[in-house]
């Protein structure tokens, strides 16, 4: 199915096409808004289906690129910014003390959705036995052989947790 991008830059099916319905690409995927909780002028932050721990968020360009090497300098200047305030907001709302920010860039990085995207983890004391394990959850988490559709989190669950953590943004 076409999709087309509408005046504030969301990429949208065109066909039956109304507001309402508007959905966020993230690759392959169509994000529904009440998962997305902020939105900047070239960018946006989901909540994650299968968070590797407690508010492991991801950051996107709103333009589907697949590589960061892609981007404009002003997209990337706005994706860092948004991941800047994401950071703060997800550290300080998960009771975190410090945070893992990773971008896995292409296949052989552990890439799985052809779409830029910074994910953001909020982490504290003891959150693994071994400090950088959580190198190790990001490559695997959302690998075929380790995903399923069981292991996703309910979209109201998710719906929830985006609304929680838009408060901060208004
Ligand atoms: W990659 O391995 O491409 O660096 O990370 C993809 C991330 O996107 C994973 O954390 C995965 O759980 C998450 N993800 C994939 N599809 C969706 C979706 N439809 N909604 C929310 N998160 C998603």
């Amino acid at each position: 199915m076409p999709s087309g991008r509408d005046e504030i830059g969301l990429y949208y099916l065109e066909s039956g096409f109304n507001r309402e319905e508007m959905s966020f690409r993230f690759g392959q995927h169509l994000i529904k808004p009440s998962v997305v909780f902020l939105k900047t002028e070239l960018s946006f932050a989901l909540v994650n289906r299968k968070p590797v721990v407690p508010g492991h968020v991801l950051v996107c360009p709103l333009r589907p690129v697949e590589r960061f090497r892609d981007l404009r300098p002003d997209e990337v200047a706005d994706l860092f910014q948004a991941t800047q305030r994401v950071g703060m907001v997800v550290e300080k709302h998960f009771q975190g003390t410090s945070l893992t920010f990773s971008i896995q860039d292409g296949p052989e990085a552990g890439q799985t959705v052809k779409h830029v995207h910074v994910h953001v983890l909020p982490r504290k004391a003891g959150d693994f036995h071994r400090n950088d394990s959580v190198y190790d959850e990001l490559q695997k988490h959302d690998k075929e052989e380790e995903d399923s559709p069981t292991l996703w989190r309910s979209e109201e669950e998710m719906a929830s947790e985006a609304a929680a953590l838009r408060v901060y943004f208004q």
